[in-house]
């Protein structure tokens, strides 16, 4: 993906999206962004006029095109620290399309995607974590999204990297003058205190690195399977908690062959249900795929919601074979979780036990423990004891948004934190081992670019590229 640098051209763009009704934006970016709107305004206006809304028409040559209201912006006080003017226009296509065009001939180009984010970046309005930011505010769908948005937007996250890397860095340049003075065997930096940082900031990363799972699940949807033989009430559960027919129910075992997966919000947090074909034994072709796929699904969920069925725990042998039957089921999906890799395989799924159908048999009293879980009583048909599982599945979510700790949802941030990991770790072993400061500096370098690369502090042009590419145009 190619990079777009500041080459000093205006640009302009729709800012929302295309519609008929209503108001749209187009903004214009860049030194001549003033002088082109004057062009074919009826009004002028001033710098201390910036910041503030100006009614004017809009001329097309001899025709008004428009009667507007114009807000500019002076650098650098502005989004992306270049001068701006926001024209809000009438939203009629033909006055969107014809504004951009007499924009183009005035001498703008037409913005890339992501390019006034980018600018912002460029100009140091923003860094590369609370850029990103916005691009997630923009894509956040619940509120559990938004909430992560924003917080990685205020620049929490982005403060606290620069702090490990301003940290980092005065022990850089202490080691560097030792290095310097090789030959007359002097300690500048002080190993103790350095020692100690790295604990602080290794304990730092852990907890940062830990948060991801969460901090992912929260963006894009906590996945969660329904699992368990046929007929126990899986496609029954799902509907109930969807409040509609979503999947077929029946009483034919094996109804359900493929993967059903539907979102839902709960407490704003999106999670990502999945009804899965029931476990068995079988010959049928079409089953074992299904149960493969739900086996497949499982192993990537975050939480599985197991069935078992209340008449077949009416007995000390009914409740010997259903801890066999969990246990073999949790085997099963942990050989497939055995395939993942790294990331991936780090997050075990949370097993949530279900007795089913309580309207057909009583649960046991008092509630048996099998396989580790205390099962919860529910009845899928009738509606019982949804409440219950609602709560087991947000409680962590919505602690975690709660608190003031900072959840990493980016893949790129993780990664850049996990390079930062190994590299003090091995700062901190060479320093253990008693090794010399030109190859404790070499790990402390390579920490402080894996740092540099969360806020863009050291960035390569073909990732500032990618990122940008993926916010839309106008942003
Ligand atoms: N009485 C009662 N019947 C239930 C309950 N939950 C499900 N059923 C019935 O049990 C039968 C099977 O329900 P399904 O939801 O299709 O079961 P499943 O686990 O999805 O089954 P497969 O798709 O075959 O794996 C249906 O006849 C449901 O009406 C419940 O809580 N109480
Ligand atoms: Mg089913």
């Amino acid at each position: 993906m190619e990079i777009h640098p500041l080459d000093g051209q205006t640009i302009c763009a729709l800012s929302t999206p295309h519609g008929v009704g209503g108001i749209a934006v187009v903004r214009v970016s860049g030194p001549e962004a003033w002088p082109i709107v004057q062009g074919f305004s009826s009004r002028s206006w001033s710098k201390s006029q910036a910041g503030t809304a100006i009614l004017t028409q809009i001329n097309d040559g001899s025709a008004v095109l428009d009667e507007a209201l114009i807000l500019p912006f002076a650098a650098p006080a502005s989004f992306t620290g270049e001068d701006i003017v926001e024209c809000h226009i009438h939203g009629s296509p033909y006055i969107q399309r014809r504004l951009l065009e007499m924009m183009i001939e005035a001498g703008c180009r037409m913005a890339l995607p992501g390019e006034f984010t980018q600018r912002a970046f460029l100009h140091g309005k923003r860094d590369l974590a609370q850029s990103e930011a916005i691009g997630d505010l923009i894509h956040a769908e619940h509120a559990g999204a938004h909430r992560l948005a924003v917080a990685q937007l205020s620049g929490g996250f982005s403060a606290e990297v620069q702090s490990f890397r301003e940290q980092l860095i005065e022990f850089a340049a202490l080691m560097e003058l030792e290095l310097d003075f090789g030959e007359e065997d002097v300690e500048f930096a002080d190993r103790k205190g350095y020692r100690a940082l790295l604990i602080e900031l290794l304990s730092r990363l852990d907890a940062l690195i830990g948060s991801f799972a969460t901090g992912r699940a929260i963006a894009e949807g906590v996945p969660v399977a329904i699992l368990g033989p046929p007929n126990r009430g899986k496609s029954t559960l799902l509907n109930a908690l969807l409040n509609e027919q979503r999947a077929i129910v029946s009483a034919t075992p094996g109804t359900t062959r493929d993967v059903i997966e539907q979102s839902l919000t709960l407490s704003g947090i999106r999670f990502r249900f999945s009804d899965t074909a029931g476990l068995r034994e079988t010959v049928d072709e079409i089953e074992i795929e299904g149960i493969r796929r739900a086996i497949g699904t499982a192993r990537a969920a975050r939480f599985v919601i197991y069935l078992l069925d209340a008449r077949d725990l009416q007995s000390p042998a009914g409740l010997e074979a259903a801890e066999r039957e969990v246990l073999e089921a949790q085997a099963e999906v942990e050989r497939a979780r055995g395939e993942l890799d790294g990331a991936e395989h780090a997050v075990q799924p949370h097993w949530i036990l279900l007795i089913n159908k309580t309207d057909l048999a009583p649960a046991p009293d008092p509630l048996p423990v099998i396989a580790g879980c205390t099962p919860q009583p529910i009845s899928a048909e009738e509606r019982h004891g949804l409440a219950a599982i609602e709560q087991e599945l947000t409680a962590d979510f919505t602690a975690a948004l709660d608190s003031s700790q900072t959840l990493v949802t980016n893949l790129r941030h993780q990664q850049a934190l996990l390079g930062a990991q190994t590299a003090l770790k091995a700062a901190l072993k060479a320093l253990d081992a008693g090794l010399s400061g030109d190859l404790i500096a070499v790990d402390n370098r390579a920490a402080l670019a894996h740092l540099g690369r969360i806020t863009g502090a050291i960035t390569p042009d073909d990732l500032l590229g990618h990122i940008f590419a993926n916010f839309c145009i106008g942003k």
